[in-house]
C-alpha cells in the first residue's frame, strides 16, 4: 500500500543536490533531442585502433566549446539493456535485477520525463527504425506518456538502407530529421540508433576503417561499427543544421550499456594492452555522455562520476524545470551537491576515491587492491538503493504519488496507522 511509501519519500528527498545556478534554464525553451548510441562504451572515445581513430567527430565534441562530456559516466542497465536505458532515462529509477522492467512492469504509473515535458508544452516523441513491439515499447511508451513512436513504419528502407538488425543508422538520421521538421516545436524527440549492436556487421561501402586483428571478430568488427555510428551522429548535426532545426535545440547523447562483453577478454587484453581485472571491467562500463547546446559556450570534460539514473534531472535543470518533487533516484551532475556514487545494476560500485567490485576495494587512480575499509560504508547504501526503486516498480507504488505536490496519497486509515508509529 502507500505506506510503503513514506520511508523511499523521505530517502529520496533527502538525497537531491540542488541544481546548479549555472546551467538551470540554460537550454529553456529549446527542443530536446537525446541520441541512444547503441552498445557504445567510452573506451573508443579519443582512442586509435591500429593507427586509425575510431570516432573522430564525437572526439572533435568533447573538446568542442558548446559540448559538455562527461568521460566518468556509466551505463546502469541489467537484462533488458537498450530499454533499460530508457526507462533510467526517463525515470531516474533503477532498471529490476531479474528480467527487463519494459516487459514485467509496463502497466505501472510513472512520472516520466516526456510526461513532465509534455505537460510543459512539448511534443513528446521516440524515433527508432525497428518494430514497435521490440521491448514491449509500443506499450511502456504508452505508460510513460510518449506521445508519438516513429517505428519502422515511419521510414522507408531503401534498397541497401539496411545491415544487421535493421535500418542503418546514417538513412536513419536523415529521415528522423525530416520527421522531426514537421513537428511542432518545442519537441522532446529521442532517438535510438541501431547499427552498432552485436553481431557488429556491416556492408562493404560503410566500413570507414579497417577491421582489428583479435581472436575475436566481435571485437574486431565493433571498431567498424562504431566508426560508422560517429560517421550517422555527423550526419544527424549536419542534417539538423540543414533544416533549421540546429541552433533551436540542445542534443544529449549517451551509450546505453556495453557491447563487448566479457567473453571477449583476451581480445580486450590485447587491445588495451593490459590484464582484465574486475577493476578494469568496471572501467569498461563507462559509456559516453554528451550534452551539446549549440551557441552556448559552455563546453568543458566534467570529470564528475556519474550515470544513467543522472541523465533526467540533470536535462530537467537544463531545460529550467524543478524536479526536487520528483521520486527519483539519480541528481544533477552539474550541482556541487551531486554525489560521486554509482550503483551498477549488478550491485558494483564506483565513488569518486574507489571501485568496487568482485567483492574487491580498489583505488580508483591506480586500479591496485585496496583496503575494504574505504568500500564498507558504501556497500549497504548500494544495495538499498537498488531496493527501494525495486519497491517502487514492484509496488506499483507511483500511483500513490503526486509528484506535483510532492505528497504521498494515502489513506485515511493509511495516514492513522502511520501517525501511531
Ligand atoms: C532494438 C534495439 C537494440 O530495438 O534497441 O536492443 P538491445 O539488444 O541493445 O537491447
Ligand atoms: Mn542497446
Amino acid at each position: 500500500d502507500g505506506s510503503e511509501l513514506v520511508e523511499v519519500n523521505s530517502y529520496v528527498q533527502s538525497n537531491q543536490p540542488d541544481p546548479s545556478e549555472e546551467m538551470f534554464g540554460a537550454a529553456e525553451g529549446k527542443n530536446l533531442i537525446v541520441v541512444t548510441l547503441e552498445s557504445l562504451q567510452s573506451f573508443v572515445i579519443n582512442e586509435e585502433m591500429n593507427g586509425q581513430t575510431v570516432t573522430p567527430f564525437l572526439n572533435e565534441l568533447t573538446k568542442d566549446d558548446d559540448t559538455i562530456y562527461f568521460p566518468n559516466f556509466y551505463h546502469q542497465t541489467g537484462l533488458g539493456k537498450t530499454s533499460d536505458s530508457e526507462f533510467l532515462l526517463e525515470n531516474s529509477l533503477y532498471p529490476l535485477s531479474g528480467g527487463a522492467v519494459f516487459f514485467t512492469h509496463s502497466g505501472n504509473t510513472y512520472n516520466s520525463m516526456a510526461e513532465s515535458l509534455g505537460e510543459n508544452g512539448y511534443h513528446t516523441a521516440v524515433q527508432h527504425a525497428n518494430t514497435k513491439s521490440f521491448w514491449n515499447r509500443d506499450m511502456m511508451y504508452q505508460s510513460l506518456n510518449i506521445e508519438e513512436f516513429q517505428d519502422v513504419e515511419s521510414y522507408t528502407v531503401g534498397e541497401g538502407d539496411a545491415v544487421n538488425w535493421g535500418m542503418k543508422d546514417i538513412p536513419f538520421m536523415e529521415q528522423s530529421v525530416d520527421l522531426m521538421a514537421e513537428m511542432p516545436e518545442p519537441f522532446y524527440s529521442r532517438m535510438l540508433t541501431l547499427t552498432n549492436h552485436h553481431p557488429f556487421y556491416l556492408d562493404e561501402e560503410d566500413m570507414l576503417i579497417d577491421e582489428y586483428d583479435s581472436n575475436s571478430g566481435t571485437l574486431n568488427r565493433y571498431f567498424q561499427t562504431a566508426r560508422y555510428l560517429d560517421e550517422a551522429v555527423k550526419t544527424l548535426f549536419a542534417e539538423l543544421k540543414a533544416k533549421g532545426l540546429y541552433e533551436n535545440s540542445v542534443i544529449v547523447m549517451y551509450g546505453d550499456h556495453y557491447g563487448i562483453s566479457e567473453n571477449h577478454n583476451e581480445a580486450m587484453e590485447q587491445y588495451l594492452g593490459k590484464e582484465i581485472t574486475p577493476y578494469e571491467s568496471a572501467q569498461l562500463q563507462k559509456v559516453p555522455f554528451f550534452v551539446h547546446i549549440p551557441g552556448s559556450d559552455k563546453g568543458y570534460v566534467e570529470e564528475e562520476v556519474g550515470g544513467q539514473i543522472d541523465m533526467r534531472p540533470t536535462i530537467m535543470h537544463l531545460l529550467g524545470m524543478e524536479t526536487e518533487k520528483d521520486m527519483q533516484f539519480g541528481g544533477d551532475l552539474f550541482s556541487k551537491e551531486h554525489e560521486e556514487f554509482v550503483v551498477f545494476r549488478d550491485g558494483r560500485f564506483v565513488t569518486d576515491k574507489n571501485v568496487y567490485a568482485g567483492n574487491v576495494c580498489y583505488d580508483s587512480e591506480t586500479g591496485e587492491e585496496t583496503d575494504m575499509a574505504q568500500c564498507q560504508p558504501f556497500i549497504e547504501p548500494a544495495l538499498q538503493e537498488l531496493d527501494y526503486s525495486e519497491s517502487i516498480i514492484n509496488g506499483d507504488l507511483l500511483r500513490f504519488y503526486d509528484e506535483k505536490n510532492g505528497q504521498l496519497i494515502l489513506t485515511e486509515e493509511e495516514e492513522a496507522k502511520l501517525e501511531q508509529e
